[in-house]
């Protein structure tokens, strides 16, 4: 309508990626609104982004004001820095429950795989099995994998039900950084404890005071990644495999004209493995072909794809911002979701394009989507009604097809196991050679770049300028998620992209022959970084804490709260963190001195904020040499 006429951005502006630009373009051409456009239609209101107002009671909403914060405070009295540190809590308690209800998902699937109930999956990765038990203090030698199964369950049950003592996954935390974490009362007990608790204190009238909700919102992020997120990755690896190299296609030119497109997008595996069983079904590519299909094609979008891209070389359609747009190739035959970042706008776009939206999971239905319940029982029943709709739709496909033609093909499926294989064991009878090379200089730092897109800053952008100036600066960088998908769409995931990296890191990838760049996998799968971040300084070299490695992260067009969840537990695990788009915090107050710099003096990481991401790239830098000079490794 006029209304959205008015502000259209030029596409170009809108996305670094051709595929959804010329998407925009056909979707305004056909009438048809996506978020780009609603992002420009709804302008966010200045004293929410400050995080400058509190509705946690009904005699508010209060607003105070940003530019002069210390000037009034909350009917209750309640001030800016404990407004905002309220706010900020609870928006790391919502990230961490999502990835711990996730990962609480994925552990009911295994226990009931292991007792017999469920029979459509199995533990594909027993050699997984077994290193995850040890890590854990289980005994493994001479037993079962059903026994040793039966041990682990009930060990990491304990990550989300436990109220006292210290989470099982806390035994693979550095000495030092657990030191500090012990010193600092923040080591995580039971994730469903933490989560309760800082929902608890953040309600009216209990923490009031800044620093010690900000203590509970450490504990609560630790509890997400070293709990809810890292559970939710390894019984993942565990029940479907550990993810090693594999070579993938990637952007929206994996769709096929000729064949059945059906998209997968959200979050749990489960779905998404099943779906590949369904496709593979000799009745369902025969009923496909009846339907005058060449056969049946299945790619992913978003994190489930991610993981599905490491995990089994599935092709990946593209990241967050690109789903809507995705549907208006009139290609896709079915879209079928399960958790997080759905955006409720697909189910009108995909009604334009008489593409069916089909929500799978119980905690998520979509107003206006077919809901067809997943079932662990019975997975295939729901899976194979996918497909048939599927068929169906392409029987009567009515739009005509518009296809973007770009795919880039590069390596994905980096494990924290097959970064320890290719750059670790032992060098020379002295350090693993990814220390080695860092102690050396080869390699200066390393960098996780992870997170959403968001269409408040131009798609895909600022990751790739980013992963950019890092590379060329030595540093090697570590993706996971909407992040890993936006590097992949640019060429980078290759090992001929390494002549991108400067001299250390390039010489490094061409003698490994791996890009200059390592695709962990999806949100939940940033635990894989902890992991990394922990045999780096088991390995020896590189100091005793997180806190000690020449690492940074970032998050440059991050959009939800389980990014600032990850982003809070990579701080309070030692690592300088830096969030581009918007921060939700008002500048010189007391909380944004606690997270910028007060967290840092504390033995932890630190915040830090830049929409530039050449300037975020620099700090990052910045940071990792600082740490090499503190190791004495600078030369
Ligand atoms: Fe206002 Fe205090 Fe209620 Fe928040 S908790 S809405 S600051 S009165
Ligand atoms: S899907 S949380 S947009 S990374 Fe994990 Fe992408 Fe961010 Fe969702």
């Amino acid at each position: 309508d006029d209304k959205n006429t008015k502000t259209m951005m030029d596409p170009k502006d809108c996305t670094a990626c051709d595929s959804t630009a010329q998407m925009i373009t056909k979707a305004r051409k056909d009438g048809v609104v996506l978020a780009f456009d609603r992002a420009e239609d709804m302008k966010p209101c200045p004293i929410g982004a400050d995080s400058a107002c509190c509705k946690n009671c009904f005699m508010g909403p209060c607003r105070l004001n940003a530019r002069d914060p210390y000037k009034k405070v909350g009917v209750c009295g309640a001030t800016i820095d404990t407004i905002m540190a309220r706010n900020f809590a609870r928006a790391v308690a919502s990230g961490a429950a999502a990835h711990t209800d996730h990962g609480m998902a994925m552990l009911e699937l295994f226990r009931d795989v292991v007792n017999g109930k469920i029979l459509d999956y199995e533990i594909k990765d027993s050699f997984k099995l077994h290193s995850v038990a040890k890590s854990l203090d289980i005994e493994t030698e001479g037993r079962s994998d059903q026994d040793i199964s039966t041990d682990l369950y009930k060990e990491l049950e304990r990550t989300y039900t436990q109220v006292d003592g210290e989470m099982p996954f806390v035994k693979r935390v550095p000495k030092g950084t657990l030191e500090t974490w012990r010193k600092l009362g923040i080591v995580p007990r039971g994730a469903m404890r933490e989560i309760m608790e800082m929902m608890h204190r953040t309600h009216i009238g209990v923490d009031q005071h800044y620093e010690n909700i900000t203590k509970q919102a450490n504990r609560t992020a630790l509890s997400d990644g070293w709990g809810g997120s890292m559970v939710a990755t390894e019984i993942s690896d565990i029940l479907f495999g550990t993810p090693s190299p594999v070579e993938v296609g990637v952007n929206m030119g994996v769709l096929k004209e000729k064949m059945v497109n059906i998209i997968i997008h959200g979050h749990e595996p489960n779905l998404f493995e099943s779906m590949v069983v369904s496709v593979a079904s000799p009745t369902l590519v025969q009923a496909a072909k009846d339907a005058g299909a060449d056969g049946i094609n299945l790619v992913g979008m978003c994190c489930s794809g991610a993981e599905m891209m490491s995990r089994h070389g599935i092709p990946h359609a593209g990241n967050f911002s690109s789903t809507e747009a995705i549907l208006v190739t009139g290609a896709v035959d079915t879209m079928a979701v399960d958790i997080q970042c759905i955006k409720q706008g697909l189910a009108e776009v995909a009604k334009c394009y008489n593409t069916p939206l089909i929500t799978t999971n119980t905690r998520a239905h979509i107003e206006g989507a077919v809901h067809i319940e997943f079932n662990d029982h019975l997975p295939m029943e729901c899976t194979d009604e996918i497909v048939i709709k599927a068929i169906s739709r392409f029987k009567n496909r009515v739009h005509p097809i518009e296809i973007p033609k770009e795919v880039k093909t590069g390596i994905q499926g980096f494990s924290h196991e097959y970064v320890q294989y290719m750059l670790g064991g032992t060098f020379r009878g002295g350090y693993a050679p990814l220390n080695e090379n860092i102690i050396n200089g080869r390699i200066r730092g390393v960098a996780g770049v992870v997170g959403c897109t968001n269409p408040r800053t131009k798609q895909d952008d600022s990751h790739i300028q980013l992963v950019k100036e890092l590379i060329k600066n030595d540093v090697l960088v570590l993706l996971t998620g909407c992040a890993q998908i936006a590097i992949a769409k640019a060429g980078l995931a290759s090992p001929e992209a390494a002549h991108y990296a400067g001299p250390g890191l390039r010489e490094v990838c061409e003698t490994v022959g791996m890009p200059p760049v390592l695709g962990l996998g999806s949100c939940v799968d940033n635990s894989r970084i902890l992991i990394a971040a922990s045999a780096m300084v088991a390995q020896g070299g590189l100091g005793d804490s997180i806190a000690d490695l020449p690492v940074a992260g970032a998050a440059p067009e991050y959009m939800s709260e389980k990014a600032i969840s990850i982003g809070h537990y990579f701080v309070a695990s030692g690592v300088y963190t830096v969030f581009g788009v918007t921060f939700p915090i008002v500048e010189n107050t007391k909380f944004h001195n606690l997270l910028f710099n007060g967290l840092e003096e504390q033995g932890l990481g630190k915040w830090g904020f830049d929409k530039d991401p050449i300037e975020m790239a620099r700090k990052m830098i910045a940071h990792i040499d600082k740490k090499r000079k503190e190791l004495g490794i600078d030369q």
